[in-house]
């Protein structure tokens, strides 16, 4: 068997006034918690160490107070330094300001030894560029980050994570067959995503609550069954600053199905033994791309 035992560390609100030291001693709490359940991995949330600030416009001398200029960093080193003591690797999500000035929206991927081994930098922006006044609440992704310029690309995890081949994506996203395809197709195992979804859409505020869960598990279950894959989808849920997000963090298996979901919208662990050996069945049957895809009739989803 090759195992990950998969932590999905859901967080709760983190208001525009928290630091980033109180939010890593929060991050370290689930990573402790995820260890005396045996995890090896333990993913947390897209924008894990701050509020989800694309939601205020703001002036850009205050927009690169939410943004890392490297990583690990001061505020962020507790964090490394206890995964690596107990032997977890750690997955999340940060706004990114490079040596060139330029933003992203990012997630990274480290080992069991606390060494960065993957970086993922979100592909689909959504929301807008200027402030709105139509709408509830502001949305503002596409002002803040630049879409990301690394593709989709998957790793292959050492031995002590099961030779897993693992792959991330950022929140909207996952609403994207083409981000889901194009991991498949380079044989991901584990699909690796933190999301921060608004409880209510700012656009039309009649939409349920019901409809936006299901929306996100929907395009989960969907993506890791066609692509014979696990996937991770981890929430940053509850009330930001008036702001609601939705919860609704889960672990799929690579038939579908939902193996455990959140029942808060706070910080809440989520544990599954995960066998990578599992997505074999559909990768090698039904969704053996090699022997059955139809690429001759697929230009039109590959054309600008
Ligand atoms: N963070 C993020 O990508 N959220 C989006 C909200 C879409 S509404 C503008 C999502 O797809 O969940």
């Amino acid at each position: 068997m090759r195992e990950i035992v998969l932590g999905a560390a859901q967080m709760g609100p983190i208001q525009r006034a928290d630091s980033r030291q109180a939010v890593v001693r929060r991050m370290i709490d689930l990573l402790e918690q995820a260890h005396g359940r045996g995890c090896t991995l333990v993913v947390y949330p897209e924008l894990a160490l701050t509020t989800f600030f694309p939601r205020w416009l703001m002036d850009w001398a205050e927009v690169d107070d939410w943004f890392e200029r490297e990583m690990p960093n001061p505020a962020t080193a507790p964090l490394f330094d206890r995964a690596r003591a107990l032997g977890v690797a750690i997955s999340f999500g940060y706004a990114e300001l490079t040596p060139e000035g330029r933003r992203f929206n990012t997630h990274i991927l480290t080992d069991r030894q606390g060494a960065i081994v993957a970086k993922y930098r979100k592909v689909h922006l959504p929301g807008h560029s200027e402030h709105d006044p139509d709408r509830a609440f502001q949305h503002l992704e596409k002002r803040y980050f630049e879409p990301g310029d690394l593709g989709f690309p998957v790793w292959r995890l050492p031995a002590d994570m099961g030779g897993a081949v693992a792959g991330m994506m950022i929140c909207n996203d996952r609403r994207w067959p083409e981000a889901w395809r194009v991991l498949g197709l380079q044989g991901v195992e584990l699909a690796i995503l933190g999301y921060n979804t608004p409880s209510v859409n700012s656009q039309q505020g009649e939409e349920g609550l019901e409809k936006r869960l299901y929306h996100s598990e929907l395009s989960v279950c969907a993506g890791a069954y066609q692509n014979a894959t696990w996937a991770v989808a981890v929430a940053k849920a509850g009330d930001e600053d008036g702001h609601p997000l939705m919860g609704g963090s889960i672990i799929v298996d690579p038939d579908g199905f939902v193996v455990a979901r959140a029942e808060t919208e706070a910080d809440e662990l989520l544990v599954h033994a995960c066998d990578m050996d599992a997505t074999r069945f559909g990768k090698t049957t039904i969704f053996d791309f090699a022997r059955h895809r139809r690429i001759e009739h697929y230009g039109r989803i590959c054309g600008q």
